[in-house]
């Protein structure tokens, strides 16, 4: 029986690689316009995507005709950003196809490898917000929840980055020069937004009175739509991304009265909307343009909203807020709150009550960071210019708000009302995003407990004593497919016979993994498996920057955008005192370490500019140096991204997570690196702390000031040169990156570091939490050293982090906010 059932799947993956090949040979000939003897690896690549997009879209048919005849309540993700890194591999996967193409290949004579380095990175956005959307939409296919995310579809992603003579170089990111083979334009859903104009305020017959928006521009926005498999297939959902054009009717009306120049004009700077991501992580720039992006993406996605709806429901809105909910990521897309107040008043002339009791059934929003220049404030002028309609709602939202609450809770009491205004008083007032995103929703989150608990305490305290039941806390995740199964198919392949190939979408199985994880043949294949991994990327990494690395070394790893808060200077001064104490003693015992690091600093940010310029200038000199005789090698990684992560995280022993704690509102890396079997250094922040929970204290390096320590430490007056004083080892660090050691005959080059952490008052607490940093690296050297112990924690790891894929967030949401169903799509 077994037998006859192993021989059918075998005939069925038979077929299904004969088919295969049968379609990439067609889109060579009929798509690409070339032949088998020619055709380049890129063409190769674009033809089997075609073939993969022949299933894609049978699934996405199916998912919209399902939804459509359902009328599902759906989820509407709007986030400025998403980081979808390679689509190819991950979409065979999910499609469950991914042998059977790496056969059809092979049989072709091509290594499917090679065709997966020929796609750019969808590099739309910059961290982990970004990639936390790209994420949270996989798993909202994969659990077949009807749900459309929406964004804009940037001309240029995030930033490339290369090193010259150590310091950063930015170049643009034009990631679809030559088009992208998984999106689909589609012209019969393009939208027009206005902007700029003023407001006329009107009578009509009886007497009631209206107020009228003359725009002064209008936009065109084109949508691109990219299907997201999920995994298993069957549920393929839609990621909306629109691209900003000039209106026909506009430009033509300038060109024709002669105004050719102006013509012209006004398609680049409609253009400009989409053109670029904002390569700053933390705070915004280039406001008007910005303002403009996220009106611009916000409108044209509710607009789409409402077309879907009303081909349902016409003109009865009594169903809206049951079909639709918006998911607002960060503040970047609260302006849709009174984009949806004006289309429903201006438009569809509702009283002003209804249509706030629809926004407040519709709008939810998740708060990504603490860090105060992170909290979206516009200047109240340029809202006037750009958006002059809206400021008018934002007013009667806020007096209302001022009234009919606050007044209401804390009566006469004009400091409160001052603080929670959503325009703050000062000498330019502003429009502050938060106030308005925390008001206009029904539910808010942070991303891990610990943030949950900060929003609420430090954030909006009386928004809380306002509505306590509307604060809730989501802990982030990962999406194991992408994660461990693409990345790592190593240690996938050992988990499917270890613990049962259903792990995927059921991360929590790989809990029996820890019955084992004292078992020396599983130790010996899991580092096994590990030392392969670091065989690759020694490779990939001597491609890359020259350096060679011994992957008998132990791999310890910080990947993430460039910050002081993420502290990779923390980083750096241990690595000087290593080198410091090899040059002391030249028999200094350590276990041989590779020190890898992947970060994009925000290109006006100095100082993060000048840490990767220290790391890559002590990089040289240590690696270099054969005093040191490889017990220490230092590698910058250039351009790290998604794809980038993928060949890292496989290959980590020790994981990085060292931010001062308060500061880190979740982290996803550490969720992946642990995962994949990395052994976390880290502090008491953001998701470390139920990482900890998960894993136990004996499997994790946990070292640091608390978050209410640091509270303690900066009320009581926090002073740096203190620890510098104290402690001669990291005196004289420090003291040593003003010399020229590392820059010869340029002494001073480094020293920007030194000043931040003590004339600069180490407003991240580096030198504070320097020494316990110190500690936690010797615990994990010391444990290194015993591969048996190694193995087992590094086994714990993967089999203890099953919370952290982003299924159970995305139940969480379901649960807490989102209250969907999910609706199974027939094959
Ligand atoms: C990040 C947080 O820094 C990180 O801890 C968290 O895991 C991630 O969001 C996902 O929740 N925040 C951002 O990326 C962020 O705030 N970026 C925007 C300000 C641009």
């Amino acid at each position: 029986m077994k037998k006859t059932s192993t021989a059918k799947a075998a005939n069925a993956a038979n077929t299904a690689t004969e088919q295969l090949k049968e379609s990439i040979i067609k889109h060579l000939h009929s798509t690409l316009g070339t032949d088998v003897n020619k055709a380049s690896h890129q063409a190769w690549w674009r033809a089997t995507c075609a073939a993969v997009n022949e299933q894609v879209f049978d699934g996405l048919r199916n998912t919209q005709r399902t939804h459509y005849e359902q009328d599902t309540r759906a989820l509407h993700y709007f986030s400025l950003e998403y980081l979808m890194g390679r689509m190819f591999s991950n979409n065979l996967h999910n499609l469950g196809i991914y042998q059977n193409a790496k056969q059809a290949l092979a049989e072709l004579g091509l290594d499917i490898a090679d065709l997966e380095q020929q796609e750019e990175d969808m590099a739309l956005g910059n961290g982990g917000l970004g990639r936390l959307a790209a994420c949270f939409i996989e798993s909202l296919a994969t659990l077949n929840y009807p749900a459309v995310g929406y964004g804009i579809h940037y001309e240029n992603g995030l930033f490339q980055q290369s090193f010259q003579d150590g310091r950063q170089i930015e170049r643009p990111d034009s990631w679809r020069e030559y088009g992208n083979p998984w999106e689909i334009c589609r012209p019969e859903s393009v939208q027009e937004i206005a902007v700029y104009g003023y407001v006329e305020t009107v009578f009509d017959l009886q007497g009631q009175m209206k107020k009228v928006w003359h725009p002064g521009r209008i936009i065109k926005g084109v949508p691109w739509d990219i299907p997201i498999v999920g995994y298993d297939g069957s549920a393929v959902n839609v990621l909306r991304l629109w691209e900003s054009r000039a209106s026909d009717f506009f430009n033509w009306d300038v060109f024709n009265s002669g105004g050719y120049i102006d013509a012209a004009r006004e398609n680049v700077e409609a253009e400009n909307i989409s053109k670029v991501l904002y390569p700053n992580d933390e705070t915004d720039a280039g406001k008007e343009l910005r303002l403009i992006q996220q009106y611009f993406f916000c409108s044209c996605s509710l607009k789409d909203i409402i077309r879907r709806y009303k081909r349902r429901h016409g003109d009865d809105w009594s169903h809206f807020g049951k079909q639709v909910v918006i998911q607002l990521n960060d503040t970047h897309p609260a302006v849709a709150i009174p984009e949806l107040m004006r289309i429903l008043v201006d438009r569809a002339e509702m009283a002003w009550d209804d249509a706030w009791a629809i926004c407040q059934q519709v709008f939810a929003y998740t708060n990504h960071t603490l860090l105060p220049e992170a909290l979206e404030k516009w200047p109240l002028r340029l809202f006037e210019k750009v958006l002059p309609r809206h400021i008018e709602i934002i007013y009667e939202i806020n007096r209302r708000f001022l009234l009919e609450q606050v007044e209401m809770r804390w009566p006469g009491d004009d400091a409160k009302k001052r603080k929670l205004s959503i325009i703050e008083e000062g000498h330019e007032q502003m429009v502050r995003m938060g106030h308005l995103s925390v008001v206009g929703s029904f539910k808010v989150n942070g991303v891990a407990e610990i943030h949950s608990k900060l929003v609420k305490s430090d954030l909006f305290p009386e928004m809380v004593a306002l509505w306590p039941d509307k604060f809730t806390n989501v802990t982030n995740g990962v999406t194991p497919r992408r994660w461990l199964k693409a990345c790592n198919p190593r240690l996938a392949t050992l988990l499917d016979a270890k613990v049962g190939d259903d792990w995927p979408t059921d991360l929590k199985k790989l809990h029996k993994l820890a019955d084992f994880a004292k078992d020396p043949a599983l130790q010996d294949n899991f580092m096994a498996i590990k030392q392969q991994n670091k065989a690759d990327l020694a490779r990939e990494i001597k491609k890359l920057t020259r350096i060679e690395v011994d992957p008998a070394a132990l791999f310890d790893v910080q990947i993430k955008r460039l910050h002081e808060y993420k502290r990779q200077h923390l980083n750096l001064l241990h690595i000087l005192a290593l080198y410091r104490r090899i040059l002391q003693n030249p028999d200094y015992d350590m276990v041989p370490r590779v020190f890898l690091f992947g970060a994009k600093a925000a290109p006006g940010y100095k100082l993060a500019k000048e840490i990767i310029y220290a790391i890559n200038k002590v990089a040289d000199k240590i690696n270099h140096d054969k005093r040191v005789k490889n017990r220490i090698k230092v590698v910058f990684m250039p351009n790290y991204r998604v794809s980038l992560a993928e060949k890292m995280i496989p290959a980590a022993d020790v994981s990085e997570q060292i931010s001062t704690a308060g500061k880190e509102a979740s982290g996803t890396g550490n969720m992946k690196l642990a995962l994949n079997g990395a052994i976390t250094v880290g502090t008491l922040d953001g998701a470390n702390i139920e990482i900890a929970e998960e894993v136990g204290a004996d499997s994790i390096a946990i070292f640091g000031l608390t978050v209410d320590e640091v509270k303690a430490l900066y009320e009581s007056g926090y002073n740096s040169y203190d620890y510098y004083h104290n402690n001669p080892e990291l005196k004289a660090i420090l003291d040593w990156l003003e010399t020229d050691y590392f820059t010869p005959g340029k002494p001073g080059e480094l020293a920007a570091i030194k000043r931040s952490l003590l004339q600069g008052g180490d407003p991240y607490l580096v030198l504070a939490d320097f020494e316990s940093y110190l500690a936690a690296q010797q615990k994990v050297d010391t444990w290194y050293r015993d591969k048996a112990l190694w193995a087992e924690k590094a086994i714990l790891n993967t089999a203890s982090v099953g919370k952290f894929t982003s299924d159970r967030s995305i139940e969480d949401y379901v649960e807490r906010v989102w209250q969907l169903k999910p609706c199974q799509i027939k094959k």
